[in-house]
């Protein structure tokens, strides 16, 4: 359907490129308003089709070098490296990267945390104590007769070990399945501290050191499980010590939660401190009497992304659309201001927030851009910053200009289902006698579990392959679990309601409507991933289901990912046994052994999960629900 302008830009049809109506509705205004957003980049920014098979090196300067995908062994690098030392480097350093972002935040987190307990930060406390002790103790320190304040103490020392200890397993192993850590042990799996993890990579990554694409991948195993079991689990379990474990709750997405009438401030990214704050300083007195003298009815604060999923599935705060929809919903007009931390943070916010008179404001070190406005966030005083962004909220919408779009879709879904609930909601607590979640997947009402997460990316339909995987998912019994980007076109999409159970397959729905919970269950965002990896640790030692993770009837999905934390995501999951399917383009040239090790040996020869892809949707859950249905049969439960 592309037409051509006179300028040569490639125009797309708009329609082609989101289910999301909302996003549609902006992304016409943008084209009327002249704005660009990333959906007119990515049509004018032809993929590189080396690049996208991962048959390009430049980890020297003596390239960089060009391999042939199509003839991947008939020609070799400067140095020499073969296609498949090449692909595996690459996907090191994605690994890398991701474990990065997703380690650096817990770490973060466990920066917070150990000031909160030492009484130098006031403004943020323990909240879920009960959280604290079951953390503690699932790292082996006594509870019983201690002091708050003295298990926190311990706990930090301990989960400190996840990031700088030279050597020994992380703190966090202690929570994986007995039979899956054998198997990391066996093949040098378990990770010590990311710190060191990420730095071998890196040099290994380097050119003329590791030049054998298994070895490189035993490295990345463990830098991604690093990532999983250790940097992921930290974020989410000090969030849920400090800020309080997420419980169900009724929350509104999309564009429609923004209001004319209101100061409209939207908060995008990753990290909770913050977004915390924000909450605080939105509900200031002084401040919203400052927003009404401007002639508001109060402030109306939203979230996006991941730490929009985070904080809409902890405290209920509105959702206003995930990484497709950040650029398009500052085309409204209508906000007043957007504050970012880290991650996902497209650049181009800040040519559409110039567009509408939107300050873009950054308050993370690590995160500037140019053009946007720095407001640098402190934990000691996080409300300096906070206030602050308020205030200049304030003072764009007393000086709003433009006129006001906002889409009316707004969608209420339950979200904010830790594991700890899903086993409250559907076991009690662990009684070894009846424990409803495997006892439905044994009795086959719950065909078998899936994780269906990531990101959304313009080189595919917007929300459009999330919807269609998860519904054909559910509708063959298969029980849904999200979390980031993709719980969110769910959840725009009506599916994270009890109602939705309708759209479910006769057991499923049976399940759902006995416990009044929706077929496809939020977490929360992409750190709370490690959600996942308990709910199945928990699977297994609830018993019937095998002793290791790759026993379970269960897969994953990121069916529109684009980011490299969803590679490292990918494959932590896969390195604890869990079949996992991603779509959009896979950077691996087929029919070499790098991909054969991947898609193939992690299972057969390792006996952990493996990957898989497809862009098509339905393909998906058909390779999900086989891989389902052949894990019941091993375990003798298919009828
Ligand atoms: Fe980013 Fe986390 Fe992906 Fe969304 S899902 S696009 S990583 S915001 Ni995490
Ligand atoms: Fe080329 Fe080898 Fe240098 Fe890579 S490391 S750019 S393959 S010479």
């Amino acid at each position: 359907m592309a037409e051509k302008k006179a300028s040569k830009e490639k125009l797309f049809n708009i329609r082609d490129v989101s289910i999301s109506e909302s996003t549609i509705q902006m992304l016409e205004k943008a084209r009327r308003d002249g704005v660009e957003t990333a959906f007119d980049r990515a049509a004018n920014m032809k993929a590189c089709p080396i690049g996208a098979d991962s048959a390009c090196c430049k980890h020297c300067f003596m390239g960089p070098c060009r391999l042939n995908a199509k003839d991947p062994y008939g020609k070799v690098g400067v140095c020499g490296a073969t296609i498949d030392t090449i692909m595996a480097r690459n996907f090191a350093r994605n690994v890398v990267s991701g474990c990065a972002a997703h380690t650096d935040h817990g770490m973060g987190m466990l920066d917070l945390f150990r000031e909160v307990v030492n009484g130098h930060i006031k403004e943020y406390e323990i909240k879920d104590v009960q959280k604290l002790e079951q953390v503690a103790q699932s790292v082996g320190i006594e509870t019983e007769g201690k002091t708050t304040d003295a298990i926190a103490k311990e706990l930090y020392a301990e989960l400190e070990r996840t990031y700088t200890q030279i050597e020994g397993e992380i703190p966090f192993a202690s929570r994986v399945p007995a039979k899956t850590l054998e198997t990391w042990r066996k093949f040098n799996f378990v990770p010590r501290g990311a710190m060191r993890e990420i730095m071998e990579m890196m040099h290994r990554t380097h050119i003329g050191v590791d030049q054998d694409h298994e070895n490189i991948a035993q490295q990345f195993t463990r830098v991604a499980l690093a990532d999983g079991w250790g940097g992921s689990l930290v974020a989410t379990e000090i969030s849920d010590i400090l800020y309080g474990t997420p419980r169900p709750v009724a929350v509104e997405t999309d564009m429609g939660v923004l209001k004319e009438d209101y100061v409209n401030i939207i908060v995008h990214g990753h990290e909770p401190n913050m977004f915390e704050s924000m909450l605080v300083s939105v509900n200031e007195p002084a401040l919203v009497q400052a927003a009404k003298d401007a002639g508001a009815k109060g402030i109306n604060l939203a979230g996006m992304c991941c730490s929009g999923a985070e904080m809409m599935s902890r405290h209920g705060v509105p959702h206003a659309g995930n990484f497709m929809s950040t650029e398009a919903v500052i085309c409204t007009g209508a906000v007043d201001a957007m504050i970012v931390d880290i991650q996902c943070i497209k650049q181009g916010l800040v040519k559409v927030g110039q567009c509408y008179n939107t300050p873009i404001i950054t308050t993370n070190t690590r995160c500037h851009m140019d053009g946007a406005v720095h407001i640098q966030f402190n934990d000691h005083t996080p409300s300096e910053c906070t206030d602050e962004c308020v205030i200049k909220a304030i003072s764009r919408f007393k000086n709003r200009k433009l006129p006001i779009e906002i889409p009316r879709q707004k969608c209420v879904g339950i979200h904010g289902f830790s594991h700890e609930y899903i086993n409250y909601m559907l076991g009690g607590t662990f009684r070894a006698s009846y424990t409803p979640l495997n006892d439905n997947i044994i009795n086959g009402k719950i065909r078998g579990v899936a994780g269906v997460v990531g990101c959304t990316n313009p080189r595919v339909k917007q929300d459009w392959v999330h919807v269609e995987l998860v519904k054909e998912l559910i509708k063959n019994d298969v029980l849904v679990v999200q979390t980031g980007c993709s719980q969110v076109s769910l959840a725009n999409a009506g599916l994270l309601t009890p109602e939705a159970a309708h759209l479910a397959g006769a057991g499923l729905a049976e399940v759902c409507e006995t416990v009044g919970m929706p077929p496809v269950l939020g977490l929360g965002s992409c750190v709370d991933n490690s959600r996942i990896l308990i709910a199945c640790a928990e699977m297994v030692k609830m018993g019937g289901l095998g002793d290791s993770i790759a026993d379970l009837p269960v897969a994953g999905a990121a069916p529109e990912y684009m980011s490299e934390k969803a590679i490292s995501i990918g494959h932590y999951f896969v390195a604890s046994g869990v079949y996992t399917v991603f779509g959009v383009t896979f950077p691996i040239v087929k029919d070499t052994k790098f991909h054969k090790l991947l898609f193939n040996d992690f299972e057969e020869k390792y006996g952990l999960g493996k990957w898989g892809f497809h862009e098509d949707p339905y393909e998906m859950a058909r390779m999900m629900i086989a891989h389902i249905d052949k894990k019941r049969k091993a375990l003798g439960i298919d009828k």
